[in-house]
């Protein structure tokens, strides 16, 4: 069985996260472009991939990974030569963890909720992120003191959590707090940030050629 990874991928997506996890763990991957202005996640061919018609989904080995934070931490642990997952013996894993889920289960929410200009609700208790504030002041706490979230340690949290404060902060959703700029500063420092970047430019290129 082929090692390769299928990426399928927009780079106007969440998908970008999972490129730079791609890049960042070194993975022999193979790219199919979803063209989402076409609607082509929500075809017959996708959807036998993904029935959300939903990016990103990889798949590895005959099985499909979809939701990014999955994809982020299952490369990280398929890839353990890259050294981006503590491992499971590994106090720290825990933390880890932690802030995986945290980034999927709440700061995703939140960010799209305030993105969407949708209203808080007036009870927050049974809302899985609570309250915008509450949420965004714990991001900042996990990147503090830094520089990663694992302090010394980079690893697949910061990809997909530097991946969603870089899209929070763009998107003016969350605000630019010093600590969230210097942070994904950092991140954009990275190797695998900028052959991401120079990738997209060339697939955004192909998808407004062929739309
Ligand atoms: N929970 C999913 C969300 C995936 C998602 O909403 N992807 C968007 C792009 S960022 C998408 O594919 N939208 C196309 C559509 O719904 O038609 C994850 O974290 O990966």
């Amino acid at each position: 069985m082929s090692d390769e990874i299928v990426f399928y991928h927009n780079p106007m997506s969440r998908a970008r996260v999972v490129h730079l996890m791609l890049e960042e763990v070194g993975a022999p991957y193979r790219i199919e472009l979803v063209d989402l202005q076409k609607g082509e996640q929500k075809q017959p061919a996708f959807l036998s991939v993904n029935p959300m018609g939903k990016l990103p989904a990889i798949m590895h080995r005959g099985t499909v990974i979809t939701e990014t934070g999955a994809i982020c931490t299952y490369l990280a642990d398929a890839f353990p030569a890259a050294g981006l997952a503590p491992r499971l013996d590994e106090p720290v894993r825990g933390t880890y963890l932690r802030w995986m889920f945290f980034g999927a289960g709440c700061v995703d929410a939140a960010l799209i909720d305030r993105l969407l200009s949708r209203p808080a609700p007036e009870k927050t208790s049974a809302l899985g992120y609570g309250r915008f504030d509450d949420t965004v002041e714990t991001l900042e706490k996990a990147i503090t003191p830094g520089p990663y979230i694992l302090q010394q340690r980079f690893s697949a949290a910061d990809v997909y959590i530097g991946g969603q404060i870089g899209f929070g902060m763009m998107t003016k959703s969350l605000e630019p707090r010093p600590s969230f700029q210097r942070y994904v500063g950092l991140l954009t420092e990275r190797p695998a940030y900028k052959r991401v970047q120079q990738q997209n430019e060339q697939l955004l290129a192909r998808l407004k050629a062929t739309g």
